[in-house]
């Protein structure tokens, strides 16, 4: 194992064996970050192993798989979040100390602490070739549009700011109003920190969209039309979730038409985000109402596919379908191979740092609800985890919140506004 010093926090390094761990301990390193996808030698011990030797010595210990060509923002800024909780000194380790390194230099560039015509010269300096590193911020700094994921760890979803970098123009894409349903609190420090995002960098909002009607959290987007004056809109088969959702909370005066959005976007609309075109896939399966926004070359898949490494969405909410979701992500593999995609969720498989963009290709190769499965197949594998699922716990509070655009119940008499739930209503009880 080879280790080079970057500086006082941090040490990069090739593959430790688990024997070393107490050493490292000893030497007084806090944590370790480990960089190396599982599987890639048999030799690797792997993440579970590494966790484990870990906790053994006293070590805190954090899962940030990358592979060299598929580096994202999301794992950039794993690595800074994972150094940060550290608590101390830091040994971070892939095959060779190079991604590591990688991942560490490239979160200095894109927060100003570093040059880019830097990164080279720092590299031969620690005996690790950059050249990879200067590629991937050569790629970044040309993407339009450029696109800022912000993860909520309570619900797992992901929001997103995409801009224009000619016109400053953005869209805001599922953004969540925060809720404790122990305390029933609401909350915008999620919606919040977008806004803060959008005046740090000089963005004008010019839409807030939804992708679908979401059933495990509250949209933001009604408190964020207020906050912006940008106009909301989503899929104009919304109006179907309504009508569902209507007979199961038992809501004769919901208005069911649509009109809580300023835009109802239909299958193969077009629209801009600034100077950038963008059009609309109605994307079904998941939820009646569900679509893609394709903005550039980034489609917004939310809840069909996520990352390569998780499958697909679930399709036994009301008005799901296996079979119609299974057409839809046909829909999005069709688009051109190097589509960036980026996906609604990520339940962190393993335990590793939240993802959420990759590919319409590595989702093609890898994705283990896609490679090598056929329509039956899909429905077959589909069905049988749906059957395995729980409701989300939210469901029932974010329905009648999201048909509403995101708009909380009127107040009542008293002042205080109230959600109201049907008992017996949904399957999926766990007895
Ligand atoms: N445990 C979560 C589940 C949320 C959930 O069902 N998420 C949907 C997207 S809205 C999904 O597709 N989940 C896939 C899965 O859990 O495998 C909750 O209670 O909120
Ligand atoms: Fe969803």
């Amino acid at each position: 194992m080879s280790a080079v010093r970057v500086d006082e926090r941090l040490v990069v390094s090739g593959q430790p064996q688990l024997g070393d761990f107490g050493g490292f301990a000893k030497d007084g390193f806090a944590a370790i970050i480990n960089n190396r996808p599982d599987g890639e030698h048999p030799s690797q011990p792997g993440n579970e192993a590494e966790m484990d030797a870990a906790k053994k010595a006293g070590l805190s210990y954090s899962f940030v798989p990358v592979t060299g060509s598929s580096i994202t923002e999301a794992d950039i800024r794993g690595f800074q979040s994972a150094l940060r909780k550290a608590g101390g000194p830091v040994i971070a380790h892939c095959q060779s100390g190079k991604r590591s390194l990688m991942l560490f230099v490239l979160g200095e560039v894109l927060d100003g602490r570093m040059g880019a015509e830097e990164v080279q010269g720092f590299g031969r300096a620690h005996g690790i070739d950059l050249a990879a590193a200067s590629d991937w911020l050569r790629t970044w700094n040309s993407q339009r549009p450029r696109v800022k994921g912000f993860f909520d760890p309570r619900t797992s979803s992901i929001q997103y700011v995409v801009s224009d970098p000619e016109t400053q123009k953005c869209a805001i894409i599922d953004p969540v109003l925060d809720f404790d349903e122990k305390s029933g609190a609401t909350g915008t420090v999620s919606a919040d920190a977008i806004l803060s995002y959008v005046k740090s960098e000089g963005l004008e909002v010019e839409w807030i969209l939804d992708t679908h009607p979401h059933a495990d959290h509250f949209s933001a987007a009604h408190y964020l039309k207020q906050k912006t004056g940008a106009p909301m809109a989503i899929g104009d088969h919304v109006v179907e979730v309504q009508k569902l959702w209507q007979g199961i909370y038992n809501w004769p005066t919901l208005r069911t038409d649509g009109s809580q959005w300023d835009r109802l976007f239909s299958h193969g609309e077009p629209f801009k985000v600034g100077s950038i075109d963008a059009r609309v896939i109605f994307s079904p399966g998941h939820t009646l109402a569900s679509i893609t926004y394709v903005i550039g070359d980034a489609a917004f898949v939310h809840d069909t596919i996520f990352m390569p490494d998780s499958g697909s969405a679930r399709a036994d909410f009301p008005g799901g379908s296996a079979r119609v979701l299974w057409h839809s992500i046909q829909g999005i593999l069709s688009l051109p191979d190097t589509t960036r995609v980026f996906t609604g969720h990520d339940y962190q498989p393993g335990g590793r740092h939240p993802r959420w963009e990759s590919t319409v290709g590595e989702e093609r190769r890898t994705n283990p609800h896609l490679a090598g499965i056929d329509e039956a197949g899909f429905i077959t594998l589909r069905e049988a985890r749906d059957k395995t699922l729980a409701m989300p716990k939210l469901i029932l509070h974010a329905l009648q919140v999201n048909i509403m655009g995101g708009r909380l119940p009127e107040p009542e008499d008293n002042g205080q506004r109230y959600l109201k739930f049907p008992l017996n209503a949904l399957s999926g009880s766990p007895w």
